[in-house]
């Protein structure tokens, strides 16, 4: 007997049902980076979270690996139309960072090594939708792919799942960050095929 685990391929249509408009799916792991791969240290490596009144709060890469990690298997969608399956990560949620965080804010712009930013709403931060993380296909993440640390969002567009995240800015008003200043677009849902600004 042969059986298939849930969302594994072999499931008649699987891939169709995972595959966002406009998107085909790839199986290696393309690197796609704005500039230069930033060499970030554990040893000095900090992650802040500020707030509209201006508090922050910080945590060191001890802390980070102090917190209880998940370990999220998602799919995801690049804007320039390819989408991997599958992806298995390991990192500390959102949720647990944000916790403790008083704040009325909205938006957040999130800022990494190397100067890159993109923004997003609060709300899709949260609810076990976004991690910080470390861990990639059982290994540490590689500075390609954002290593120390990088932001991951699954559910929107990748270029929002910043690399070398140093910390998230809670803002009350939006503010557009590197791509969407750019014309992309401002939320980038793949599913809304949300590409560019007007889309
Ligand atoms: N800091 C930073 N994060 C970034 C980028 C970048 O240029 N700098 N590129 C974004 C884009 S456009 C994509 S598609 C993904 C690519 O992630 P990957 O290189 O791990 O595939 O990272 C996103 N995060
Ligand atoms: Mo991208």
């Amino acid at each position: 007997m042969v059986t298939f685990s849930p969302g594994f391929r072999g499931r008649p249509r699987s891939s169709d049902v995972r595959l966002p408009p406009g998107q085909y799916e790839t199986y290696d792991f393309p690197v796609l980076s704005a500039g230069p791969t930033p060499r970030v240290s554990r040893d000095t490596w900090q992650f802040t979270v500020t707030t509209e009144a201006g508090t922050a709060h910080t945590w060191s890469w001890t802390d980070l690996m102090a917190l209880p990690s998940e370990r999220p298997t998602v799919d995801l969608h690049c804007v320039t139309k390819w989408s991997k399956f599958g992806t298995q990560w390991q990192g500390v949620s959102l949720d647990l960072l944000l916790q403790d965080v008083e704040t009325s804010a909205d938006y957040a712009l999130v800022h990494s090594y190397g100067g890159y930013t993109t923004n997003l709403p609060l709300d899709d931060l949260l609810d076990g939708q976004a991690w910080i993380a470390y861990g990639y296909d059982g290994e540490d993440v590689t500075p390609e792919h954002g290593g120390p640390a990088r932001l991951l969002v699954p559910h929107l567009y990748l270029w929002k799942s910043a690399k070398w995240v140093r910390g998230i800015q809670l803002l009350l008003e939006d503010e557009p960050g590197f791509w969407e200043s750019a014309g992309y677009h401002d939320y980038g849902d793949p599913w809304r095929e949300q590409r560019y600004q007007g889309d």
